[in-house]
């Protein structure tokens, strides 16, 4: 890694960091809750907010279709006359993505806690243009949010307590569709790209994380049906929360508690 590389990495970390230690400190030394519930406390007093568009997650395994079921979400909602962008994390074009890319595509090797911070760095660097992107009256259609981030570094064996820390005050999903599909369907479908946890036993682990991480407000698909029947469950699934949304529902930040 270059020197210049090295300055981003340790800026990045360190700003993971601070991100981390402030969502430690506003907890006033209570404890870790024991179990791993989505605590979201309303933001702006909980009043109704303006119009705005839906912050929509899409999570799951690696090969559970997640990429192209945004794709074919985000024409449907052009369609319809909907303000509507794509969105992926890792956003592999910031600086922070590369170093994200380079380490899953083995080029690089990083802690488990760096690069797990440098996940989290990445979504902390798009989270003022997410705030104004859905102000301004844009949803999002996000392949990936910080439920990947835990589940795939708390399948490592990380703590997931830890791992949840330096993602408490981005924006909460509105809505969260989890495309179910077990991992030996998923490593079926056409191998894995050869990324670093690609590998089925991995995936397991992942499964078992996720499962943890789930509660009652996420919406289970089943990725197993043919595209266009997960598709029009999806389409169904999100028009409710798109006009919730449009109505003026209050912003939440993620694990607040
Ligand atoms: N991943 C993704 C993480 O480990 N942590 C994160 O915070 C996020 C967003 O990166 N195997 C993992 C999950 C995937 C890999 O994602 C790349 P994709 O959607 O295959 O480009
Ligand atoms: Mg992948």
């Amino acid at each position: 890694m270059t020197n210049a590389c090295h300055l981003t990495v340790s800026k990045a970390l360190n700003f993971a960091k601070v991100a981390a230690q402030r969502s430690l400190s506003s907890r006033s030394n209570l404890p870790y809750p024991s179990k791993c519930t989505l605590k979201q406390i309303h933001m702006e007093g909980n009043k109704k907010c303006d119009s705005r568009g839906a912050l929509i997650v899409l999570e799951g395994l690696d090969r559970c279709g997640k990429t192209s079921q945004c794709s074919r979400l985000i024409s449907y909602l052009e369609e319809l006359g909907h303000a509507v962008e794509s969105w992926r994390f890792p956003d592999r074009n910031t600086g922070v993505g590369q170093m994200i890319s380079s380490y899953l595509a083995n080029k690089s090797h990083l802690d488990d806690h760096a690069i797990h911070l440098l996940f989290s760095a990445n979504r902390w660097e798009k989270r003022s243009l997410m705030e104004s992107k859905l102000r301004s009256g844009t949803t999002l259609i996000v392949d990936r949010y910080s439920f990947s981030g835990v589940a795939f570094s708390s399948a490592k064996g990380l703590d997931m307590e830890w791992c949840k820390a330096p993602e408490a005050g981005l924006l909460a999903p509105d809505l969260v569709v989890y495309l179910d599909i077990s991992p030996e369907k998923a490593a079926e479908r056409g191998g894995y790209g050869g990324e670093r946890y690609e590998q089925l036993e991995f995936q397991k682990r992942v499964a078992q994380s996720y499962k943890m991480l789930s509660d009652a407000t996420w919406k289970i698909v089943d990725a197993t049906l043919p595209i266009e029947d997960v598709q029009k469950q999806l389409r169904q699934i999100i028009m409710e929360c798109v006009l919730t949304c449009q109505q003026g529902k209050p912003f939440v930040e993620l694990w607040q508690n």
